[in-house]
């Protein structure tokens, strides 16, 4: 586990140039802080800043350079011209919740004969099965649309074809390598890509999927408005932690407008259930959203945060919303009891000195395997997996650092397994009891081998040096131009260096350092140190979600 204080964490400073902070702060007229994270992070060029910070959607690449979607649009439009039955497919997580939004919303605006389906994951897997083909084929569907799932379906979608349905896959999970036999399959991931850009969620995806249609079916017909659908982008990208660069970058900025202005029922409901005021972060709304809408399950292909993010009544949403919240609430509960017995386990075993870990439980409730896992791997700072068996069965999650490739990884042992898919830090399988011990020892074998030792030593990175007095909450306010922090686009990270302890001082209980409260694990352990002694802090604003605190990360003692 993590022992702050502890000399075992590397701090890397960043290495910047003065004059690129001067000229960024000058030419740009930001902060010197700013331009210091901007520069740290590669941004030192005046143009390249700018187009960060502006974040224009005009920004965003053609969306018909995306692999696929000159036949995706075409089948889409044929399939709304001749009134086809379309079901759009989806995923049970909110990205998946999202994509469906975009895309049955703007169907359904149309006046298409469209429905969605999202399977229950823990009972109906993920993507299409069989059972589902025919259950379409019953309810007459010409076309199946899937949304963040799809690329692994080869045999479902080859069935559907056998039974006269086309599917178009949207998708941004890594492809396999034979694609699916669809009709077209939209992926920034593939290899023949030309599209500038491959980290886009699936909700990213489908947002310019439903772009692109709607700019070709404006020449034919009086095209869906698009009210609110880069809104449910910004959600989606966000929850599924896609990295905050980039296009996903320009999505969520723009798209968190739309949820804070409130531009559509579900956003002013949402915004007006969690309580956020002006010194609130972005990332602050977003991670009190999320649960709410993550604590959606399906029944019946139904799901109540598609019906929360289709609502148009006030009244509507807010019944949704109640009963969504208390189901967050169970969900919580569970994730936390989960948590726990997973933690005793490893106390119990130890964490090894291997550079990964696979963990083997009894049942544990379902879908907080993956949230067990994350917390397991970021605490370890190594790839870790966490088989939960049910019966003769097991689902496995597992996550790990960037650097690990967990596709890969799971690819190279996928003779033990029944299936898997997902993304290089964070995938999913399912395996037969009988295989797994065979698999664990194969599997961790395998990363030993293959995984970069730097990848999982523990290093901080530092964007800059601050002084004490350089904690004031304005200058902390301006550095909110560089939201949403998130996946490769983490919090600001500063160096306190040989502070004088004295300057730290306790209040009913809080530390504070001038204007801004400390918080955080990495809390100095004797607070009572003396005026003379010296302290090293790293530290990062925004703990707790408002400009006027800072997460101590991390210290030593300068002694
Ligand atoms: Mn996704």
């Amino acid at each position: 586990m993590m022992c702050p204080g502890m000399a075992k964490t590397n701090w890397k400073l960043a290495s910047i140039d003065n004059s690129d902070v001067k000229r960024l702060e000058y030419g740009l007229g930001i902060s010197a802080l700013t331009a210091t994270v901007l520069v740290a992070r590669g941004f030192g060029s005046e143009g390249n800043a700018r187009s960060f910070l502006e974040s224009s959607l005009e920004a965003l690449g053609d969306p018909f350079l995306l692999p696929d979607m000159e036949p995706a649009v075409d089948r889409l439009i044929h399939a709304v011209a001749n009134d086809d039955h379309i079901v759009v497919l989806g995923h049970d997580d909110v990205d998946g919740m999202t994509a469906t939004t975009i895309v049955f919303g703007a169907l359904k605006e149309i006046g298409a004969d469209v429905a969605y389906y999202i399977p229950d994951s823990p009972t109906e897997g993920l993507g299409l099965s069989r059972a589902l083909v025919e259950r379409f084929k019953k309810s007459g569907a010409r076309l199946i649309v899937t949304v963040d799932c799809g690329i692994s379906c080869k045999e479902e979608i080859a069935f559907a074809r056998s039974l006269g349905i086309d599917t178009i896959v949207t998708d941004h999970h890594e492809p396999p390598e034979e694609l699916p036999p669809a009709v077209a399959v939209v992926d920034a991931k593939r290899r023949d890509s030309t599209y500038g850009f491959r980290d886009l969620a699936g909700c990213g995806v489908a947002y310019r999927f439903i772009e692109a249609f709607t700019r070709r079916y404006r020449q034919i017909a009086g095209p869906p408005s698009l009210d609110g659908t880069l809104g449910m982008a910004a959600l989606g990208s966000y929850a599924d932690r896609v990295p905050l660069i980039g296009e996903n970058r320009i999505l969520v900025r723009n798209g968190m407008r739309q949820v804070l202005q409130k531009r559509a029922v579900p956003f002013a409901v949402l915004k007006s259930h969690v309580w956020v005021d002006e010194e609130s972060t972005m990332s602050e709304v977003f991670s009190k959203i999320m649960p709410i809408l993550g604590a959606a399950r399906s029944d019946g292909g139904g799901n109540l945060g598609c019906e929360l993010l289709l609502a148009t009544e006030e009244d509507d949403a807010e019944e949704i919303l109640t009963s969504l919240v208390m189901e967050c609430e169970r969900k919580k509960e569970r994730a936390r009891r989960a948590l726990e017995r997973v933690e005793e386990h490893l106390a119990a075993v130890g964490a090894g000195s291997g550079k990964s870990l696979v963990l083997v439980e009894e049942h544990l409730p379902n879908k907080t395997v993956g949230f067990c896992t994350s917390k397991v791997s970021e605490s370890l700072g190594k790839p870790v997996v966490i088989i939960s068996m049910r019966g003769e069965k097991g689902t496995g999650e597992a996550r790990g650092p960037k650097g690990v490739d967990l596709v890969d990884a799971l690819s190279a042992n996928k003779r033990f397994l029944l299936g898997y898919g997902g993304h290089k830090q964070a995938a999913g399988f399912s395996i037969e009891r009988s295989k797994v011990d065979e698999f664990k020892a194969s599997f961790t074998d395998y990363l030993e081998g293959k995984l970069d030792p730097s990848v999982i030593r523990r290093e901080i990175r530092i964007d800059g040096k601050l002084a004490a007095d350089d904690l004031k909450i304005a200058s902390l306010k301006a550095l909110l131009c560089l939201e949403p922090f998130g996946e490769e686009n983490r919090k600001p990270v500063f160096l306190l260096e040989n502070l004088d302890a004295g300057v730290l001082k306790e209040i009913d209980g809080t530390m504070r350092l001038g204007e801004v409260t400390l918080c955080g694990g990495a809390m100095p352990a004797d607070r009572s140190s003396n005026p003379g002694d010296k302290l090293s802090l790293v530290v990062s604003p925004f703990a707790d979600g408002s400009v006027r605190s800072v997460e101590i990360v991390d210290w030593k003692s300068a002694k």
